[in-house]
């Protein structure tokens, strides 16, 4: 039986060609800085991403905790919404590692928060308060849709930040995908903030491995954290050389996937008991509702599962679906078929 997997992105086996990279990379010391094929791809990454610096990091967790250690010292505050992965599953990890405070807003469906509760959040100088430190983003916005936040959005909540003192961190780890829906050139997006992390082993298919980019100062900060963290990789090239394939060949690949999305949604859309609200998918990720409660929500992933078809229940009888490159037109095809007899049988 074919198995169409479509619990996340991060499903996606590296293509021959990067699987080549790995084994023909030159390879040193990346504690020592000495890889070259890691600092090829971190000073492709920065270059991408508009940035002096770049830092690979072994996830997209990893990125965002060295991001927000590096911005923050203990007990500061950073601002983030209810929905953030950083907030929902990173195990906590900037309070248990760096002691700092988050404030978390929340999203809206579209992902952002709203300015006039970002700036109600900042604090004023008082010592009864944790100092704000840090605004945090997520583009595309994984629990709201894979929503992409605009370059307008972005640059007003920069320059919220930037009159109060604070930074901005973008989590990326869609932010091609974020890219591809606009239209634009990714550097639009990350031009007005201070950092910005991005995966390379979700809609860019690498196996393994996520950058962190910023300025310079930044960045050295950032290794440092690593290194505390345990993070400080030796012959990382390993990693990057697949890093630097996925980069140059992924990138232009991204909008099949969300072309993919939009025809698993408008099936969805078709199929007696299952809700979707189509606005809502603009790139990579779908989210859509059983609307029969009577059934319990697992019964839907275990019978589509059975037939080959993956996918989670995020929240009671809401999934998610998830393109990707190792995903075709015709997966969509069968995937809506299997939906179809599966619905017309529960
Ligand atoms: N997200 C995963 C799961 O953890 C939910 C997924 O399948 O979508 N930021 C964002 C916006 C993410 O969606 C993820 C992974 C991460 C960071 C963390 O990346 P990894 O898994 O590499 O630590």
């Amino acid at each position: 039986m074919k198995t169409i997997d479509l619990r996340s992105d991060t499903v996606t086996l590296p293509a021959q060609s990067m699987m080549d990279a790995i084994a023909s990379a030159q390879l040193g010391d990346d504690v020592f800085q000495e890889d070259p094929t890691t600092n090829e791809l971190e000073s492709l990454a920065a270059d991408t991403m508009g940035k002096e610096a770049a830092l690979l990091v072994p996830s997209g967790t990893m990125a965002n905790l060295v991001a927000v250690l590096s911005h923050c010292e203990r007990g500061s505050e950073v601002i983030l919404g209810d929905q953030a992965h950083t907030f929902m599953y990173e195990a906590g990890g900037i309070s248990a590692f760096g002691g700092i405070h988050s404030r978390q807003l929340p999203n809206q469906r579209d992902g952002t928060l709203k300015l006039e509760d970002v700036e109600s959040a900042i604090r004023q100088d008082n010592v009864h308060f944790p100092p704000t430190r840090l605004i945090c983003l997520e583009n595309t916005h994984n629990r709201c849709f894979g929503m992409p936040l605009t370059v307008g959005y972005t640059k007003s909540v920069a320059q919220l930040a930037g009159d109060n003192g604070i930074a901005v961190h973008v989590d990326g780890a869609r932010i091609f995908n974020a890219a591809a829906a606009l239209k634009i050139n990714v550097k639009e997006l990350t031009g007005s903030v201070d950092s910005v992390s991005f995966c390379l082993s979700k809609g860019l298919s690498a196996p393994v491995g996520s950058l962190v980019c910023g300025s310079a100062e930044f960045i050295a900060q950032a290794r440092r954290n690593r290194k505390a963290l345990g993070g400080g990789m030796r012959q990382a090239g390993i990693i990057a050389a697949a890093g630097i394939e996925a980069l140059k060949t992924m990138v232009d690949r991204i909008s099949d996937d969300h072309r993919n999305a939009k025809i698993l949604a408008d099936g969805i859309a078709e199929i007696d008991g299952l809700s979707i609200d189509i606005d809502t998918v603009k790139t990579n990720i779908v989210y859509f509702s059983l609307k029969r409660l009577e059934i319990a929500g697992e019964v839907l992933v275990n019978r589509m599962s059975e037939l080959g078809i993956h996918f989670f229940e995020l929240s009671p009888h809401t999934y998610r679906l998830v393109t990707h490159a190792d995903v075709d037109e015709n997966d969509m095809d069968e995937a809506l078929k299997v939906f179809k007899k599966v619905m017309a049988d529960l």
